[in-house]
């Protein structure tokens, strides 16, 4: 008989975990539409895990954000994501006293051979709901930028053009 209730207070003691675990993901494109990696977020309790990982990039640092936009048009080199969620004049940058804003990420570190990942978390977003729930009406959209992003500098770090998008969708 304890056997058995001990048993039932573990699985509902694991059960909430695995039905609130949301997961989103964005497919990566580089600026000639081609498939370079993917971006997964999944929600926790107080925050959310992001996963990046790609292949084809240039060596070494990148700047990685996430946009207001679910949009990636190769057209407009990815323009249309627009600025950073959560965008605050004078707020960029994770070592700003004044920042960061929320779409602000540690950089993408892109190994000799063109592949790199990264992982971090952030409790400045959600994927829904609040503020800055990044599949809202107009969705939001991986960025990463041609350089590293100095975590500093107004208004993206001085990381450069854009060159690789992903649209944010729900898993
Ligand atoms: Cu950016």
């Amino acid at each position: 008989m304890l056997k058995c209730l001990l048993a039932t207070a573990i699985a509902a003691s694991l059960a909430p975990l695995a039905v609130t675990a949301q997961m989103a993901s964005a497919e990566l494109i580089n600026t000639a539409g081609a498939p370079i990696g993917t971006a997964t977020l999944t929600q926790g309790p107080n925050g959310v895990l992001v996963h990046v990982k790609v292949t084809g990039l240039e060596p070494g640092k990148h700047g990685l954000h996430l946009h207001s936009h679910g949009v990636c048009a190769t057209e407009d080199g990815f323009k249309s994501a627009a600025g950073h969620v959560g965008l605050k004049e004078g707020g960029h940058g994770l070592m700003n006293p004044e920042g960061p804003e929320p779409g602000d990420l540690p950089n993408l570190f892109v190994a000799a051979d063109g592949s790199g990942q990264m992982e971090a978390f952030s409790d400045m977003l959600s994927l829904e709901g609040g503020a800055n729930g990044l599949l809202d009406a107009d969705g939001s959209s991986f960025i990463i930028h041609e350089n590293g992003d100095d975590h500093l500098s107004q208004p993206i770090g001085g990381a450069g053009a854009r060159v690789a998008c992903g649209i944010l969708t729900m898993k």
